[in-house]
């Protein structure tokens, strides 16, 4: 029987690869790949609770309204590109896993455009309405700047065409300054000028491409700026180089009439030992030494919070109370992994007080919830593209629905009012509003008992929240 299982087995795969085979001759015979990519995969519908088809939403109901916005205003999801059409599966031990039909082997522009037309046929079936990229992904690097801008323009022309047709936009456009060799001591940061100099007109062009198709957001994100180690490195002047850096994308963005927000995405470390962006603290004070904070926001990705030692509630609080929460980089870690696995988030409690957040916020637009995750080397099936993101979007539909749930039964917002009460008083007023020094403060307690102090109520707090799952 076990045999017999086996042989099954193999023949399947083997049809499987065969079919992959036929079908990446085929494109390899014409210019243009024609007709559709996903051919096996329906539109991706809300069917509900009940429904066992992994092909469907069981939660996320675009249309549907919650708090008063509809389900895809709330989220704004966006389809990575980097991940979604660039991820081989390869790692640092292993070749790539990963051999969609489409894919023909090389970093070609008839290939870039090929899967271009392949992003906007996923996103569409997905029912997702933006897209994320950077320039390198997109288009293939040219052996001058000039040639690099040539592939770039003929690849955002087509993604220009498809965004039209399909109705779809870009949530944020970005450079990628982490590749190349050229960057191994950062761009803005780099200690040699002329290096400086290239991410500067990298980043020109790819501001100006994002402008172009109506991006309505630009990230800046420091992958190698920052340090292997303090005995080479002049930090002072690499962080003054970064924030002339940034200074002079402000003075473009407003050249070019961009108005679109620009975005700094923090991230610890990975993989320079030390990014100077570590996390959204340390990014908001650096723009605010640098005068920066009226041009920023911030772009929280869950991954990197939990690299930085800090939940993605954290920093997603830290943002928001600052003023600064522009965009999530919805994805997760492994608890046991250290890096950044870039994982599609399952966690429904967290996903629950990402939203806490976001309602709090007032919503995130014109930011949005970009899936910068990945499929596991493992998963290789075109199909396993779509149940990730549709396991993703269910997740975050989740927590939507069950914020909503807190924040309308209102017990954990009382729990937290009345934890701080004792403030809500004329001497509170006071202290709140930096007129009480401390000669009055002594004054008060030399009239006082021992001071009561109340329970903090963690477990009470715990229990209304998982009621709420
Ligand atoms: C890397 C990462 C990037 C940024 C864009 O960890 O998150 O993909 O989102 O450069
Ligand atoms: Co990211």
């Amino acid at each position: 029987m076990k045999m017999k299982a086996a042989k099954i087995l193999l023949l399947l795969v083997c049809l499987k690869a065969f079919c992959y085979a036929a079908q990446a001759s085929k494109s390899s015979d014409s210019d243009e790949w024609e007709g559709e990519f996903f051919t096996e995969i329906p539109k991706i519908k809300y069917e509900g609770r009940s429904s066992k088809n992994p092909l469907a939403f069981k939660w996320y109901n675009a249309e549907e309204e919650v708090l008063g916005k509809k389900m895809k205003d709330w989220f704004r999801f966006s389809v990575a590109f980097w991940h979604t059409f660039r991820g081989t599966g390869g790692d640092p031990f292993g070749a790539p896993t990963k051999h969609w039909p489409w894919e023909d082997g090389t970093n070609s522009l008839k290939m870039a455009k090929r899967r271009m037309r392949a992003n906007f046929e996923f996103i569409d079936k997905l029912g997702v309405d933006f897209w994320c990229f950077h320039d390198r992904d997109i288009a293939p690097d040219g052996l001058t700047l000039e040639e690099a801008n040539q592939n770039l323009d003929e690849a955002v022309a087509l993604a220009q065409e498809l965004q039209t047709k399909n109705k779809k936009k870009v949530l944020w456009g970005t450079a990628q300054l982490f590749m190349h060799s050229r960057y191994m001591h950062g761009g803005a940061t780099s200690s040699e000028l002329e290096v400086y100099a290239y991410a500067a007109a990298q980043v020109k062009k790819a501001m100006e491409v994002t402008h172009y198709l109506g991006g309505e957001n630009y990230v800046f994100w420091g992958g190698r700026e920052g340090y292997q180690s303090l005995l080479n490195t002049d930090m002072e002047r690499e962080l003054n180089h970064l924030a002339t850096f940034l200074q002079a994308a402000v003075r473009h963005k407003k050249k070019i009439g961009f108005n679109g927000t620009l975005l700094i995405e923090p991230k610890p470390q990975e993989p320079t030992k030390h990014q100077y962006d570590w996390d959204a603290a340390t990014t908001a004070n650096f723009l605010r030494k640098y005068g920066l904070t009226e041009e920023f926001k911030l772009n929280i990705e869950c991954n990197h919070a939990t690299l930085s030692g800090h939940s993605c509630h954290h920093e997603l609080e830290t943002a928001r109370i600052n003023g600064m929460l522009g965009n999530i980089d919805a994805n997760t870690g492994d608890p046991q992994v250290g890096w950044d696995t870039d994982q599609f988030l399952i966690d429904i409690p967290e996903a629950t007080m990402i939203m806490l957040t976001v309602i709090k916020n007032g919503g995130i637009a014109p930011g949005g919830f970009n899936f910068d995750a990945k499929l596991r080397r493992e998963s290789t099936d075109v199909e396993d593209l779509f149940i990730a993101h549709i396991v993703g979007m269910d997740t975050m539909a989740r927590g939507l629905k069950n914020a909503a749930k807190l924040i309308e039964d209102g017990s954990l917002a009382e729990l937290v009012r009345k934890r701080y009460q004792s403030f809500d008083t004329k001497l509170g007023a006071q202290i709140e509003n930096g007129e009480a020094d401390f000669e009055l403060l002594e004054k008060k307690v030399k009239e006082m008992d021992e001071p009561y102090v109340a329970s903090a109520k963690q477990e009470l707090a715990e229990l209304i929240f998982q009621s709420a799952l």
